[in-house]
């Protein structure tokens, strides 16, 4: 079966390229399920692999809620800052894949006094991608904000002026320290989760079923390989 046509009756997966992809190859390899194409060199956006019944698709992170929700895919890899910015709709999260592991932070320029600027009650501009998780944020703690939606780069936002603070995810905190920047409040633990269409989970459950048991199992085995001295 071309794995290019539009009828293709086997299983769509939607994956983004970068940290993602990379730490969910192992997972699917335990599935039986290889990409034949490297997305990193290649230009095509479907990738066939070695199961015939199965192709990757190729697209933005933020891109995959949208393509599982509507079934143009029928699973996807999406870290949960994707999916609690979409809101999650339509989408069943039935394994945390436990890779690609970050928190979702408040930082301010070293030294800003957060706290106080809070207990003042000022206005502050906050810049991020994640407009509507930092507009909850923030009503829950009864703070006003100015949300500065961006698309990239948060980081710069305080260095420039154009705001107070950001939400951004963090890691390691190289990036942060690189710019004099400070987290100063955990807004949520992340990791990707595999989602998969809620409707192709009732109806195609034999197909999808077994590869999602088998991408369970190998983050199981991660674990206890992470738990040995
Ligand atoms: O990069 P692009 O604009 O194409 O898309 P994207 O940024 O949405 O995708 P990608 O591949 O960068 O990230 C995909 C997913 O990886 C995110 O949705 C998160 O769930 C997860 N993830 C885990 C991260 C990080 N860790 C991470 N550290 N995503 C981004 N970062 C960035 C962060 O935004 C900051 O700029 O890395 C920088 C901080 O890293 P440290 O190590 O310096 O703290
Ligand atoms: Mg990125």
């Amino acid at each position: 079966m071309n794995a290019m046509a539009q009828d293709f009756r086997g299983m769509t997966l939607a994956l983004s390229k970068g940290r993602i992809f990379g730490e969910t190859l192992p997972l699917l390899a335990r599935a039986g399920i290889v990409p034949l194409l490297d997305p990193e060199t290649s230009r095509q956006l479907i990738l066939p692999t070695s199961r015939e019944d199965v192709r990757l698709v190729i697209v933005r992170a933020s891109d995959v809620p949208t393509y599982v929700q509507r079934g143009a895919a029928d699973l996807g890899v999406a870290g949960r800052d994707v999916l609690l910015e979409h809101g999650g709709e339509g989408l069943s999260q039935p394994v945390d894949l436990r890779i690609a592991r970050c928190r979702l932070m408040v930082a301010v320029p070293q030294g800003f006094d957060y706290e106080g600027a809070i207990r003042r009650g000022a206005r502050l501009r906050v810049a991020t991608k994640y407009a509507a998780l930092a507009r909850q944020h923030f009503a829950e703690k009864g703070v006003h904000v100015d949300l500065i939606k961006l698309y990239g780069s948060m980081e710069l936002a305080p260095l420039t002026g154009l705001a107070d603070a950001i939400v951004d995810l963090v890691s390691s905190g190289n990036t942060l320290r690189a710019n004099a920047l400070e987290a100063v409040e955990n807004i949520a633990e992340i990791s990707s989760r595999l989602v998969v269409n809620t409707a192709a989970w009732k109806l195609r459950r034999d197909l999808l079923e077994p590869v999602v048991r088998a991408i369970a199992a190998g983050v199981a085995a991660n674990d206890r390989e992470g738990e040995q001295p």
